[in-house]
Formats: structure tokens, sequence, C-alpha cells
């Protein structure tokens, strides 16, 4: 039995024994998450505060995440690179967390060069533990949609659901498989293509031709990719300011949304430390975007939905339209029941509130805050679905503000009523809002305090 003593391990020296306190004067990472059912602007928040930022990083998801930034006349779409990566200074970071499509993230960087991102060579970062979605992946999601029939839900059908699924079936390829013996790989390849034959006989999959595609995308990622825990565990430790940017939301989040409308990923505080290798005692400030309504994209209960004229208002206003899919965006009223959830998972600092000026034509506001289940209010959403999709809401009204707020820049020159909107959110919430956007550009945003 091995034993330790006075410095000495069974008898023999090692290294002095001394113990060091853990270091203290680190920057702590600033995360940013969705608070609602995902399209909150993320993007614009992340790409605002990125201008104090040394790194960005993404923790989980895929391409079925569709972040928007808006510079000057140019209209920037990030699916997998982090929205910071528009910042020249930033490096971005895409952690262990997310799962990569290869020829969509080339396409994307591609393309957003094209329109005048910065080059991204020597600053983007990929992990080598990253799971890999093939292109067969895809061609699943699709086909478990019209398995479900009515019950589909809805899925952006980038692969995200089946490649979570084959990595925690343990049959995953990994980015590091890809760039290690590439004769291991294509066993791999091999065993996960067949398995999921087993399952859709009908899947057709040119195994040889993707093969000698990968061998070429192998060649290509291979400056990319690192291993990023120890990158942003230096990093952290030099006093580098590190954000994290979630992808998706709460509310679809595997183990706290509203189950099974959900993606196949924990977008809400746990995955950042899970999906970039980072301990909860780094994290600090967490801010929750919340639009100042809500929208939905995809299958799934929305208790505040409004099915009338008033939705496509929002819809039309707030051009709700998915950023990956095209598909128009459900809208409804804010929910407060929703909201104190996400907060009570992710513990939110503040709050970015956006997306105020879609209200601006509106009469009275409405804000669901509670619910009514079998006739007993309830607070929290229950996580039985066909209860969560028969409750009834309770809202309260406010009145509208009826004017332009998108040249607004300080608080105090915010309508009366806009102001009023703005302090029972953070009422009901018990949270500040310290930032309050008032349009898609850069400059449209409020900073409260
Ligand atoms: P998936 O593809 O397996 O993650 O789909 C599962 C559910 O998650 C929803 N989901 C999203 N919801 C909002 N925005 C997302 N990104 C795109 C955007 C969506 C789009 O920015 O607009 O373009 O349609 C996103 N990604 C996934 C999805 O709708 C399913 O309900
Ligand atoms: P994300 O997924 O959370 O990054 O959000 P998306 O990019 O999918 O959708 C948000 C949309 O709202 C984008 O088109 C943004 O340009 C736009 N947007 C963000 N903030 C504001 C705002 O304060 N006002 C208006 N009018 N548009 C905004
Ligand atoms: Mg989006």
């Amino acid at each position: 039995m091995a034993s330790v003593k006075n410095g000495e391990l069974n008898g023999e020296i090692h290294a002095a024994p001394i113990v060091k306190r853990p270091k203290t004067d680190f920057k702590a990472v600033t995360v940013i998450l969705g608070a609602q059912w995902g399209d909150e602007g993320k993007g614009k928040v992340v790409d605002l505060l990125a201008s104090n930022a040394d790194i960005v990083c993404r923790c989980q998801g895929g391409n079925n995440a569709g972040h928007t930034v808006v510079v000057g006349e140019k209209e920037y779409d990030f699916h997998l690179l982090p929205s910071g990566i528009m910042n020249p200074d930033c490096t971005s970071v895409v952690g262990n967390g997310v799962v990569i499509n290869l020829p969509q993230f080339f396409e994307e960087i591609t393309k957003n060069e094209a329109k005048g991102l910065p080059d991204c060579t020597g600053r983007l970062y990929i992990s080598d533990r990253a799971h890999l979605v093939f292109d067969f992946h895809q061609l699943v999601d699709g086909m478990q949609e019209v398995e479900k029939g009515k019950q589909s839900l809805g899925t952006t059908k980038k692969g995200i659901g089946p490649t979570y699924a084959s990595k925690a079936s343990r049959n995953g390829i990994r980015l590091a498989d890809l760039l290690g013996d590439f004769n291991l790989f294509m066993e791999k390849f091999h065993n996960l293509v067949s398995a999921f034959q087993r399952l859709y006989p009908e899947l057709n999959v040119d195994v040889e031709a993707e093969l000698a595609r990968y061998k070429v995308y192998a060649e290509k990622i291979r400056p990319f990719v690192t291993d990023t825990v120890s990158y942003l565990h230096h990093a952290i430790m030099a006093g580098k300011t590190v954000m994290v940017e979630g992808a998706n939301a709460a509310l679809l989040d595997i183990d706290f949304g509203t189950y099974p409308y959900v993606t196949s990923s924990n977008c809400t505080v746990g995955g950042v430390c899970t999906g970039l290798g980072i301990p909860p005692r780094y994290i600090g400030e967490v801010y929750g975007v919340v639009k100042a309504y809500c929208t939905r994209v995809g299958d799934g209960p929305f208790p505040t939905e409004l099915k009338d004229g008033l939705g496509e208002v929002f819809q039309q206003r707030g051009q709700e339209i998915g950023v990956t899919t095209k598909r128009k965006r459900r809208c409804g009223w804010l929910d407060m029941v929703v909201l104190r959830y996400s907060s009570m998972v992710n513990g939110y600092s503040a709050i970015a509130l956006t997306k105020l000026d879609i209200l601006d034509v509106l009469d009275t506001i409405k804000i669901g805050v509670s619910y009514k289940l079998n006739g007993k209010t309830i607070s929290i959403p229950p996580a039985n679905l066909s209860e969560m999709s028969c409750v009834e809401v309770e809202y309260i009204s406010l009145p509208g503000w009826k004017q332009s707020t998108e040249d607004v820049r300080k608080f105090m020159d915010l309508p009366r009523e806009a102001q009023n909107y703005v302090e029972s959110i953070e009422q009901l919430l018990g949270l500040p809002v310290k930032w309050i956007g008032v349009g898609k550009e850069r400059a449209s945003m409020i900073q409260v305090y």
C-alpha cells in the first residue's frame, strides 16, 4: 500500500511537498445565455461585449444555432463561429461540447469572410474533443422527424440530436480521431454508419467518397484544432478576459427545457463548464438575454403564444424568421413563469432586454405572470408536457407608449410607459436590466448602468 510521510512516498523523496493556495487573481469568465426559447439577440449582445474581451467561446450546440450580428450596412449570421469573431482582436474558441459539421463550418467562414469578417487565421481554435456531425447524421435527423409524424419536434435537421446520441452511445467520432491514425478513423466511420444503417436500412451513405472527402478536411481543419481546455485554463490564469456565448436557450435545454421539444445539449450554465472544461469557480457574471416579447421556432408548448393578428404584428415587425432554416417564428407575450425558471437555473446577475422597439406600436402590453393548472395557480413550468400544453396564463396589462424608441440611447429618454415596462420586468424577475436593445445595429443599445 502507498504511504506518504514527511514528503516521502513509500520511503522515496519526491518533489518538495509545497501546497499552493488556488490562484484567485484571475478575471472571472462572463457568460451570455438565452433566457427563453432562443433568438433573443444573443449574437448582438455578444458582439457588443466582445469589444472588451480577449477570447469568446461557444460551449454547446452546433450549426442549428443562428446568431445575427449587424455591423454598418452588413448583416452577418453565425452558426458555429462565436459572434465575438467580428472583433479582430478577439480569439474564438469552439469547445468540446460543440458538435461540428466540417463542410458547413468552412462554408460559414468563406461566406462571412466574403462579406467582411476579418481573417480568422490564427485566432480561431477548435477543441480536439469536439464531436463531428456527419452529413448522414443530418439525414437521420430528417428521417427521425418523418418517423415521429405528428409528434415531430421541428428540428433544424442539422444532425444535432443524432450526433449527441452517438456521443452518448460512445461510438461518436471526435476531431482527435480524424486527426489521428486515419485507418482507425476509417474503422470508426464504418462502424458508425453501420450502426445507423441497422436502425435505418434506407440510409444511403457513399462511405468511400465520404472517407476521401474527410481525408482532405483533416488537413484543412488541423491548424485550428488544439486542446482548448488547457488553452483556456492558461489564458484565464494569465488574466485574459474570457466570454462564453450560449447557443439556443434555457427552455430548449435537454434537462430544463420543454422536453422532448428541446435541443440535445445543455444550453444552461452547466453546459459552460462541461462544454469548455471551465470549473464553476472561474465563472463570474451570467447575463440572461431576454426578448421584450417571446418567440419559439419549431414545435412544442408555448403558453403565451398569440395565434391571432397580434402575433403576426410581432412576427413582421420583429422579422421573426429562423436564421438557419428560414422558418417563421411563433410569437407571443413575455412569460415570467418561463423567465423565473430560467433565472433559477442560470442564476443571472442581470438581464439584457432586447427588441423593445418592436413593441413601439402597441396600445396595451401584456405580461404572463403565472399559470393556472386545474384551477390551481402555479409559478414554475410543469415538467409534464401535457400539463405544460394546457396551462392557462394569468396576465397583467400595461399601457403601451406608441412612439418610436429606435433613437433613444439613455434610459431616462425612454417614454415613461416604456420605462414602466422595463421596471415591471425587473420587479417581477427580481433582477436588474443592464442593457436595452432598441434596434438591430451595434449602437442601438441603451446601457442602463
Ligand atoms: P435541433 O435542430 O435538434 O436543435 O432542434 C430541436 C429544437 O430546438 C430548436 N432550435 C432553435 N430554436 C431557436 N433558434 C434556433 N436557431 C435558429 C435561429 C433556428 C432556425 O437562430 O433562428 O433557423 O429555425 C434553434 N436551433 C434549434 C428547434 O427549432 C427545435 O424546436
Ligand atoms: P440569437 O440567436 O439569440 O443570436 O438571435 P437571432 O440572431 O436568431 O435573432 C435576433 C434577431 O433580432 C436578429 O435579426 C437581430 O439582428 C435582431 N435584434 C437583436 N436585438 C435587437 C433589437 O434590440 N431590436 C431589433 N429591432 N432587432 C434586434
Ligand atoms: Mg438565433
